[in-house]
């Protein structure tokens, strides 16, 4: 990190690292450029700058007049409680488990790069619903330019292998190394554990760097003996290490693991909400993460609430039945909140 940052550029910088629209990106992106004090320590962030700044300039211009037409959209707005990008080496399997965790029709192939585009899905997980984004293959062979943006909306990523497959150590190191390349980082810590500190790459190192919590599946254990064992081996001959299941994307077995364990290692917190007089909605429950407060669902539920947002009346069971809290509550899974603003 260059020295001599101004308080204005770290909060913009700050900013950006939170935000995912592009639009906001760019004008926080322009901040920053403005803001940076303009000396040799800090040419090389400039550059960066500039860079981002075309890229998504371009992007937002959307496609050029009278040019080519340009190709589908390569990354999607998150919905749902969080988005989930299906990445790792050809043939893994990767749309097999889209199609059957989302009914998706993503188009599968007995032969390796049959995935050319990024293609969302929902995937439900009790009353909500993971966003689950299939991507084609991830190797040295077909490098894909779009990749880094594919990836900025995602909260975390499953990263598929076939251990069956020859060669699937190296082109699963290739995989992380490949994208370390363009500045995602593949981390073994999620923010739910509890015992790993609070992301602190947010707080300081390059803006540009993205920390994508990584859980490793190994897929097709239909077609092996041990899955375990042969876990164990991978994870010795290479440095790879993430917390992993085993599953059949063709039989499903395994798969109903991983719905539960993202929601809990993601910290989501499911609240629901009522209007006065009636009953709450318990239908579509609004989701935030751990720590999350009552300021927070009014973000969530509309800006100008959130605004004006005067207190809150809350029910938790056996522990509040309509108290009032202000907007800094904090919030737990289950939750009901009754808004006034
Ligand atoms: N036996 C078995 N075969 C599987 C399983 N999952 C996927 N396959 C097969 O593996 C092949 C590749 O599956 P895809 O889902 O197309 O793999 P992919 O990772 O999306 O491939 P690319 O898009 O090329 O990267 C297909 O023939 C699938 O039927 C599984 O759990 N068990
Ligand atoms: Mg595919």
């Amino acid at each position: 990190m260059p020295a001599n940052l101004t308080p204005e550029y770290k909060t913009a910088e700050a900013a950006f690292k939170r935000a995912s629209e592009p639009k906001d990106r760019l004008e926080l992106l322009r901040t920053m450029l403005r803001a940076l004090p303009k000396h040799k320590g800090t040419d090389h962030l400039q550059a960066e700058i500039k860079t981002r700044i075309k890229e998504l300039t371009e992007e937002l211009a959307g496609p050029k007049k009278g040019g080519a037409r340009r190709g589908p959209p390569t990354s999607f707005r998150a919905e749902g409680a969080a988005q989930l990008a299906l990445i790792g080496p050809p043939n893994s399997g990767k749309s097999t488990l889209h199609a059957r965790l989302t009914g998706s029709h993503a188009q599968t192939g007995e032969y390796p790069f049959t995935t050319l585009f990024a293609q969302p899905g929902m995937m439900p997980y009790q009353d909500i619903h993971f966003q689950l984004i299939d991507l084609p293959p991830i190797s040295a062979e077909h490098p894909i330019p779009w990749i880094g943006n594919a990836l900025q909306p995602a909260d975390a990523c499953l990263l598929v292998v076939d251990l069956c497959e020859a060669g699937c150590m190296e082109r699963a190191v290739a995989v992380r190394d490949i994208l370390a390349e363009r500045k995602i980082v593949l981390s073994a810590g999620w923010p739910g554990d509890s015992a790993a500190p609070r992301l602190a790459a947010e707080h300081q190192g390059d803006p540009f760097t993205i920390h994508l919590p990584t859980l490793l599946i190994v897929n097709k254990t239909d077609l092996v003996n041990d899955p375990k064992t042969e876990i164990g081996i991978f994870e010795d001959l290479t440095d790879l290490r993430y917390p992993w299941f085993a599953v059949s994307a063709t039989t499903g077995e395994g798969l109903d693991q991983i719905g539960p364990w993202i929601f809990t290692r993601l910290g989501i917190i499911r609240v629901y909400s009522k209007a006065p007089g009636k009953p709450p909605d318990m239908e579509r429950p609004y989701t935030i993460r751990r720590a999350g407060t009552v300021h927070d669902v009014a973000e969530l539920v509309h800006r100008d609430i959130a605004e004006s947002l005067k207190f809150a009346r809350l029910w938790r069971t056996g522990v509040y039945e309509g108290q009032h809290v202000g907007g800094e509550h904090t919030l737990v899974d289950g939750d009901v909140v009754e808004l006034h603003a």
